[in-house]
């Protein structure tokens, strides 16, 4: 059979990212077209959407007998690969009782007669294996077919365990299960309009030596992960896609690694975040053996994708790790008014060195990650308890992960202790500062004290 001829080209695989994108494994490198598979996430704006309610008395109403009547294949419906461009043939397979019987691993096309018309086929899983069924996007443009995929019990003959793939128009619809002998049943529903004139194309695939996390062919079925997980798994299938799902519990700066690979492989791991309309925004992606770092936000749900752009190896994993990283912000240095700015001892120890501050103060520090790589693009919170209140200022870290936050307008110091001076008494407080960022959890904000300068009385001698 030759995939090529109903696969559609992948789609821009990296999109403007609005994330952190800080390591040089993230950069807009482009990704190799993909051949091998069949993309469904055609980059921005696929709207995550529910499972499409087809025929629900159907579902529950089958009689198993009937298709069992109907093991000797019924050929004569199959759409035929030699009529290319086949006419708007009807065959009357509209629910689950007047289904098509299909074979594995044969590609089919069959056309829709009119808009919210479902086409409803059957087939037997001889063993178990997985199974992939497949459904191209349609060309014309708002017209958009599902697939829906079910096991049917074989004693009450009700169906059950329904998969469904309810991409919008323009991406491909992918739907996967783990089945055992048995007969399964799949529903092409027409959701959104209808080309009376062009087919649709589908086949049931076939395969064997699946990974554990089967089936996640798409993000229906992505699995969900917790903080610091790592995956291994396999491409069974040159269709196979994998998709795991991930919230993070609260914002972390993380470490994406993607290795372990098959020898020669071209698999990728493409990166999503559901944007507030619940539609997947492109972060980009990792090629083979390669890591990048980027901020995740809390409460987003973020989709990890691992396709082949060519060939697979069943036999061989590959490994998907996500883990929080440490970060550290440092203190540079801290400008304030001219007339008492400066690095200063108001006691005889040595340890009691601290930035002295009045009016305005400004802080220049710089956040790194624990292998010293610069963060940037992160916001920076200043926090200052005054004696007379708490202020705070925000800054960005620019590309080199520095910042200069500005705290315009102090309060007044009380003056809660003062200093002996060869010329005068210095009146001032010992006020707390802090630093922190949406990343940073609370060992990895910088907390120091100040030298709050309130005035100072001339003594001569
Ligand atoms: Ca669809
Ligand atoms: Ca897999
Ligand atoms: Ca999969």
């Amino acid at each position: 059979m030759d995939m090529k001829k109903w696969l559609t080209p992948a789609a821009a695989l990296l999109l403007a990212s609005a994330f952190v994108l800080p390591s040089a494994a993230f950069a807009e490198s482009k990704q190799p077209k993909a051949n091998g598979h069949i993309t469904q996430a055609t980059g921005a704006g696929v709207t995550l959407k529910g499972g499409k309610a087809a025929n629900v008395n159907g579902f529950q109403s089958v009689d198993p007998s009937h298709f069992k009547t109907k093991l000797p294949k019924d050929k004569a419906k199959k759409p035929s690969l030699s009529t290319q461009g086949i006419t708007a043939a009807d065959y009357g397979n509209h629910d689950p009782s007047t289904a098509i019987y299909l074979d594995l691993n044969t590609l089919y096309q069959n056309t829709m007669s009119t808009a919210g018309q479902q086409d409803w086929y059957y087939f037997y899983a001889p063993d178990a294996s997985k199974l992939t069924a497949l459904l191209p996007a349609m060309q014309m443009v708002g017209v958009d077919y599902d697939l829906h995929l079910f096991h049917m019990n074989d004693t009450t003959g009700a169906l059950e365990n329904e998969q469904y793939s309810a991409y919008g128009p323009g991406s491909d619809d992918q739907v996967a299960m783990v089945a055992q002998p048995g007969y399964y049943f799949l529903c092409v529903n027409s959701v959104s309009g209808v080309d009376a004139n062009n087919p649709y194309l589908f086949e049931v695939a076939q395969s064997y030596g699946y990974d554990a996390a089967e089936a996640d062919d798409n993000l229906w079925q992505a699995r969900s992960k917790t903080s610091d997980f790592s995956v291994l798994g396999n491409l069974d299938n040159v269709f196979d896609q994998d998709w795991v799902r991930y919230t993070p519990s609260t914002t972390e700066y993380a470490k994406v690694t993607f290795d372990q690979l098959p020898t020669g492989s071209n698999y990728v791991v493409d990166m999503f975040a559901t944007d507030a309309n619940g539609a997947l925004q492109s972060m980009g992606g990792l090629s083979a053996n390669t890591a990048g770092k980027l901020a995740l936000s809390q409460g987003t749900t973020y989709y990890f994708h691992v396709v082949s752009t060519g060939t697979v190896d069943p036999a061989a994993n590959y490994h998907l790790q996500v883990s929080r990283q440490t970060t550290r912000i440092g203190l540079n240095t801290i400008d304030s008014d001219p007339n008492i700015t400066g690095y200063v001892n108001y006691d005889n120890g040595p340890s009691m060195y601290k930035w002295r501050v009045q009016h305005w103060m400004t802080v220049n520090g710089s956040m790194r990650d624990a292998d010293g790589q610069a963060i940037a693009g992160m916001p920076i919170t200043l926090l200052v308890n005054e004696r007379l209140g708490q202020q705070s200022a925000n800054g960005v870290t620019d590309a080199s992960g520095n910042f200069s936050i500005y705290l315009a307008n102090m309060n007044p110091a009380v003056g809660d202790y003062s200093w002996y001076g060869p010329v005068s008494t210095h009146y001032y407080d010992i006020i707390p500062m802090g630093l922190g960022s949406p990343i940073s959890n609370s060992n990895e904000t910088y907390v120091t004290t100040l030298y709050h300068y309130a005035y100072s009385i001339y003594h001569p001698f």
